[in-house]
């Protein structure tokens, strides 16, 4: 290590961190990243943490030794509460930083980046005085394979720290092998100034740069995991470029095992908007979970596979009940290595909205001592837990993780789905024709409608590509190109597009557990033991098929009513849809021909369909496919 290095480093750590960091061997980006942010934070001291259980147990216990993390009565749970204003990921201060001579799609939230490092410079200097600045090292994927991306973290926040035990895999060891120049990511993160709750002050100063020609994600004023924990949305918006540039895909994906007849072992990946039933699609019992909600897609010896890219959860909590969600329930009442976050907390236990039990009318939570009725510092009503408050866990504590959710190779994918959330268009489930009618109608044309629960209109749809435009750092059309692109000289997975919430007279049509029926049904159709109709958007399951998965999986029958009312095809609607599609990507500059092809199949079908049955056609009147 260079003299100059070594002196600071000295001065500001002991000797076993001092020890981690020489270990590195000459690292000079990693060592330089480091200096820099000693000599920016001016921190009281230094910690690098390596693999071992010890510095996990270290940060753990800081956190509830600074407060920013408080212990609660069972062993092993603690609550992090976020400020006020900080419940969510902020798009408006969340920028790319585009260097003199470089262009980014208009689209894309931009600055230059010599602007953009000296206002985050100055936000940061001095922010680590008379705090510990925390050195921790993490991978992505599944260390020593394909899929890794080695990481470094440095932050001023233990829960952030703690998180990324219980969410990423250890990357130290990893780090120490590196060859001279290899690639990894780095994120800087200073939580600000803080109030007596040790919740970030100066929110209006919130800032989220990436610098992404560096690989680097610079963030200040905020503590909200979104915004904070480098590994996971600030990770995945450089890994979209970085699988870019290697030919690859990084999604905003959960994967899953389907369990099939005859002990078969079905995997999907699924993008779904907030609000779609991700994790509840993850999480179906009777399946398995590998992830829930970034993977990453590679072709290896001609097979399309998939990983989880992280080794935890940082899930919503809202609705987590005793009876829809046995396995988090569990967890979340056993000893463990549990952080809760914005819920509400009532002598030392935790309590959170559609818990399925009485939640106490006082306590402490997001607004800080709470009471029922109260109002927010903005007016606003305010409730027992935040709509977004989360539980953070490792998935080996999960007991119904698939054994090989952290297989080095990955996992074969058999199957994609895109979930969206309309009350009025799209049937529960359907099968894409192909890759390119999937990526195009179903991924690239994914949408979801806001509900009361969201703030704003009720019933707004939503575009929202793949579930990924908020994280988009190129293109649409490129990004879309991309994923047409993928493992196009091998088998490719069946795409299937989902939507649980349609209505008639106001109510759901669908129970909340049907999604196990359509999972089953999308099981046997990957392997091409079921029959479809041809919807003209889409294939379309058989009555007596999904009959005998009701019985079969929800030990329910399943009426033709109900067949008819779900799988009707709404032709109105899915013009409309198409037309609003066109008028998105008629904005966008580089939409694939695809695209457009796909798009105009789709409506002449449909069309073509209106004038031989009208606006409403029953499934029991669709040809087989
Ligand atoms: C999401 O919003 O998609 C999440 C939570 O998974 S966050 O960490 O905020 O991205
Ligand atoms: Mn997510």
């Amino acid at each position: 290590m260079n003299q100059k290095y070594a002196e600071l480093f000295r001065r500001k750590m002991d000797e076993k961190s001092f020890a981690r960091l020489e270990a590195l061997g000459e690292n000079e980006e990693a060592l330089a990243f480091i200096a820099h942010a000693i000599e920016l934070g001016e921190p009281e001291t230094v910690f690098v943490g390596d693999d071992s259980e010890e510095t996990a147990e270290h940060i753990r216990q800081m956190a509830i030794d600074n407060r920013e993390e408080t212990p609660l009565r069972i062993k092993g749970h603690t609550v992090h509460f976020d400020g006020y204003y900080d419940q969510a990921r902020k798009k408006e201060v969340t920028k790319y930083l585009v260097p003199a001579g470089e262009t980014m799609d208009s689209k894309l939230n931009q600055m230059p980046r010599d602007e953009g490092i000296k206002e985050m410079e100055d936000l940061q200097r001095g922010a680590y005085r008379g705090r510990t600045m925390l050195v921790r090292f993490f991978c992505l994927g599944p260390a020593d394979t394909i899929f890794a991306i080695p990481c470094l973290q440095i932050t001023d926040s233990c829960y952030v720290a703690h998180s990324e035990d219980l969410l990423y895999r250890k990357g130290y060891e990893a780090f120490r092998k590196l060859p001279k120049g290899a690639e990894f990511f780095k994120y800087r993160h200073a939580t600000g100034e803080v109030d007596e709750r040790m919740t970030s002050k100066n929110y209006e100063q919130n800032r989220v740069y990436m610098d992404y020609t560096r690989n680097t994600v610079l963030s200040v004023n905020t503590q909200y995991a979104g915004n904070t924990v480098g590994l996971k949305k600030l990770s995945l918006r450089l890994a979209l470029r970085k699988a870019d540039r290697e030919g690859w895909l990084a999604e905003h994906m959960f994967i899953m095992r389907s369990n099939g007849p005859n002990g078969r072992k079905t995997y999907f990946a699924g993008a779904f908007p907030s609000a779609c039933g991700k994790t509840s699609t993850a999480m179906i019992p009777g399946e398995n979970i590998v992830g829930d909600d970034l993977a990453y897609f590679r072709v290896i010896d001609n097979e399309f596979r998939a990983v989880n890219v992280e080794n935890g959860i940082f899930g919503i909590i809202t609705d987590v009940n005793a009876k829809d969600d046995p396995v988090i329930w569990d967890v979340l009442h056993e000893p463990g290595n549990v952080i809760f976050s914005n819920i509400l907390v009532k002598d030392s236990n935790p309590y959170w909205l559609g818990m399925g039990e009485d939640i106490p009318a006082t306590g402490v939570n997001y607004v800080g001592e709470w009471k029922e009725g109260m109002k927010g510092p903005d007016g606003r009503e305010t409730t027992p837990s935040h709509k977004n408050a989360r539980y953070t866990v490792r998935m080996s504590d999960l007991k119904n993780a698939d054994p090989d959710w952290d297989s080095p190779d990955g996992l074969k994918m058999d199957g994609i789905i895109y979930g969206g959330r309309d009350s009025d268009t799209s049937v529960p489930v359907r099968e894409a024709y192909s890759w390119e009618h999937g990526i195009c109608t179903m991924g690239a044309m994914l949408e979801s409608e806001t509900t009361s629960a969201t703030i704003g209109q009720e019933g707004v749809r939503k575009w929202n590509v793949m579930s990924n435009m908020d994280f988009l750092s190129m293109s649409v059309g490129h990004y879309v190109n991309n994923n047409l692109e993928f493992a196009k000289h091998i088998q490719r997975p069946k795409v299937f597009g989902t939507n649980y919430f349609l209505k008639k007279d106001g109510k759901y049509l669908n129970g909340k557990l049907d999604k196990a029926v359509w999972v089953r049904w999308m099981e046997l159709r990957a392997h091409g033991d079921a029959g479809a109709l041809d919807g003209a958007y889409g294939l379309l399951p058989k009555y007596e098929d999904l009959k005998k998965l009701f019985l079969d999986v929800l030990k329910k029958d399943y009426s033709e009513q109900d067949y008819i009312d779900q799988f009707t095809v709404r032709i109105p609607e899915c013009i409309d849809k198409l037309d609003r599609m066109a008028q998105i990507y008629a904005t966008v500059s580089d939409t694939p021909k695809a695209m457009q092809d796909e798009m105009q199949a789709q409506r002449a079908r449909l069309e073509k369909l209106r004038g031989e049955k009208g606006d409403y056609v029953s499934p029991l009147d669709l040809p087989e496919a």
